[in-house]
């Protein structure tokens, strides 16, 4: 395995199965956030270059190696992409710690996991299929193609840059879709290395999957405005979501937004304490809080909340900061710059608005195992829903503990947000497991465990947080369009001022 570079590493992009540097010539600089040091020179790429990249995608889509290829044959690619993944996995892990400062043991964890979504859905490649649907008139024969829908746009975060890649980019290829990938412009470089060991090693045609670095204001809007592109699959904050989907339907592309959250973690009297008070701390803490399924606000019934409230920060105030890159580290640092102030601003907020801070409160300097943008464990309790702290997404480490009375005060809490991404229940009632994921408006519910998460599992929000589904058989439909074909087996085709032969539009 090679090491994570130390000295400033200067990346290009690929584009049309070639590496790059913008057209401009200009780059940025991307940095640890563990040390707050540049580590790496990022291409910033602008209209030009993003053209280029539509172009080639275009051509790649209409003619060459790519569209000839059998449904069979791009299930092999995408489990060749499966195993060069496994090979490289460990090495892509630490160029993600390096870049976005989450955790070694999670990002390991997901890149150990992440080829599984190009095996799932290499299976599925030689599996889609129409169907033959009868139509009331006999002399007919009429069935259903399904279709790759064309060139798309993938627009990627940077809390789990090659995982939010492989949702989107597995089944575009089992589609038998191009693409061109704009990861965020905090955490380039994973996607480029991956494209180096990965794309390129495994033979992918070129012009199948291009990269363009840069700002969300000029490449990521060239890109979604291109009208050679068809489809934008979009994770990010639900502001941009909500622009970047105005923005494609001005020229009606097909657009799937996986946004932002306030996940509720809910906690009935009749749970297993202990394992809930670890599902809340997992819940929110594990991911330095930078998880869109982050369960942000804990709600606790009341009869036991002084209990829980207690046990939970004698549990979260163990929490190792530290070195992201070791394995040792419980929780490490925030991503960006502006995230770790916002995540500081959030905290004042919530003060202001009368939370009790019970845990953490500010940043978390080397004194306490920190370093440049660490944000302590917080936890407030003593919160209204109606706060600010309760209702925007804060996408750090802190936790809002809301009290609750009985179920249906529970379900009111947890559906009073603008968003629907996810939800736990902790509970040992059956009745309560059954009506509970019934009755919350979220794309995923969990029932004692949380951030469970599996290929085969649709994925997505509600309202404000997501429009389609990611992952599973289901994932792939974002990728396809329906084709009808009619076919006469009329004798002959009658003349339409004489006779009808079909209702006509
Ligand atoms: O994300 P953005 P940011 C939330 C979280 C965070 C907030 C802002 O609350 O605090 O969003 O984070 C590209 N046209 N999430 O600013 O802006 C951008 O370059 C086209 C939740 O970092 O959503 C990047 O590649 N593209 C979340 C991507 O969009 C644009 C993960 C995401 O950036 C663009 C991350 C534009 N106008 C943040 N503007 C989750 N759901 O997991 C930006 N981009």
């Amino acid at each position: 395995m090679q090491d994570v570079p130390t000295k400033l590493k200067k990346y290009q992009v690929y584009i049309d199965g070639k590496w790059c540097d913008a057209a401009s010539g200009k780059t940025f600089e991307t940095i640890d956030p563990y040390t707050g040091e540049p580590w790496a020179l990022i291409p910033e790429c602008d209209a030009v270059d993003v053209d280029r990249a539509c172009e080639a995608a275009s051509r790649a889509f209409e003619s060459g190696p790519w569209p000839r290829m059998t449904q069979t044959e791009r299930g092999r690619l995408l489990r060749k992409i499966a195993g060069l993944i496994e090979k490289h996995g460990e090495y892509l892990a630490q160029i993600e710690v390096k870049d976005n400062g989450k955790l070694i043991s999670e990002m390991a964890a997901q890149l150990k996991y992440l080829p599984e979504w190009y095996y799932y859905y290499g299976g599925l490649a030689d599996k889609i299929t129409g169907m033959v649907v009868p139509v009331d008139k006999p002399d007919h024969f009429t069935y259903t193609l399904r279709e790759p829908v064309g060139v798309c746009a993938l627009i990627i975060p940077w809390n789990s840059p090659l995982l939010l890649v492989g949702f989107k980019l597995a089944p575009a290829l089992a589609a038998g879709c191009t693409v061109v990938i704009k990861p965020s412009e905090y955490t380039s470089a994973s996607l480029l290395e991956f494209m180096k060991l990965v794309i390129e090693e495994a033979g992918v045609p070129p012009g199948v999957v291009n990269v363009v670095t840069g700002f969300g204001a000029t490449t990521g809007e060239a890109l979604v405005t291109h009208p050679k592109v068809a489809k934008v699959a979009f994770t990010g904050g639900s502001a941009t979501g909500s622009r970047v989907a105005s923005l494609a339907s001005a020229s009606f592309k097909k657009v799937s937004l996986e946004l932002g959250g306030k996940s509720p973690n809910i906690v009935f009297d009749d749970c297993i304490i202990d394992e809930a008070v670890n599902g809340a701390i997992s819940g929110i803490f594990a991911a330095t809080g930078q998880t869109c399924v982050a369960g942000s606000r804990l709600l606790v019934q009341e009869s036991i909340h002084d209990e829980f409230v207690e046990r939970l920060v004698s549990v979260a105030k163990t929490a190792k900061l530290g070195n992201p890159m070791s394995y040792e580290t419980q929780v490490g640092p925030v991503t960006t710059p502006p995230q770790y102030q916002k995540v500081l601003n959030y905290i004042e907020i919530a003060k202001n608005e009368g939370a009790k801070c019970v845990l953490g409160g500010g940043p978390a300097g080397p004194e306490m195992g920190g370093g440049k943008y660490f944000v302590q464990p917080t936890i407030f309790t003593d919160v209204d829903n109606k706060m600010r702290i309760a209702q925007e997404e804060v996408f750090g480490p802190v936790l809002s503990v809301i009290k609750f009375k009985d179920e249906e005060d529970a379900i009111r809490i947890a559906n009073d947000v603008i968003y629907g991404l996810a939800a736990g229940v902790w509970t040992q009632s059956v009745k309560r497991a059954t009506i509970m994921p019934r009755r919350i408006r979220a794309g995923t519910i969990w029932v004692n465990t949380y951030r469970a998460m599996s290929f085969t599992m649709p994925f997505g929000g509600f309202k404000s947080s997501g429009v389609g589904r990611e992952n599973g058989i289901t994932g792939i439909d974002e990728y396809l369009e329906t084709k009808s074909v009619w076919i006469s087996t009329a004798p002959n085709t009658g003349n339409p001022f004489v006779m009808k032969t079909a209702v006509q539009s």
